[in-house]
């Protein structure tokens, strides 16, 4: 395995050094436990705290955007997919997702 591996990925992303930067601030303060991981819950809870509210179900379609290993939690390197899908399709496709008219569920209180 080649040492470069880990710094070059992380330099393919479209994020610039600062964002990167930024990007793992946040990845520290989702990752409540500490583990290395964001799951579901945690992406959830984090985003809620920065006023984001979004339903698990939303949170567990993040996750699946960027989850490459389909264990059902982030990698940095996956969380770092996911911000720049979030990047990308903007805040209101998160809270309605209007960008994907598969996600076009029935308006209305989410218990
Ligand atoms: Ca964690
Ligand atoms: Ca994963």
């Amino acid at each position: 395995m080649e040492n470069s591996r880990n710094s070059s990925s992380l330099r393919e992303s479209y994020l610039d050094e600062k964002e990167l930067q930024k990007t793992q601030e946040l990845f520290a303060k989702l990752d409540v436990d500490k583990n290395g991981f964001i799951t579901i819950t945690e992406l959830q809870k984090g985003l809620s705290a920065k006023g984001l509210r979004i339903t698990t179900e939303k949170a567990k379609r993040l996750v699946g955007r960027g989850d490459d290993d389909l264990d059902g939690r982030l990698s940095f390197q996956e969380f770092v997919t996911v911000m720049n899908v979030l990047k990308r399709s903007t805040a209101t496709s998160i809270s309605g997702g209007k960008a994907q008219p598969r996600d076009s569920l029935p308006r209305g209180p989410i218990t």
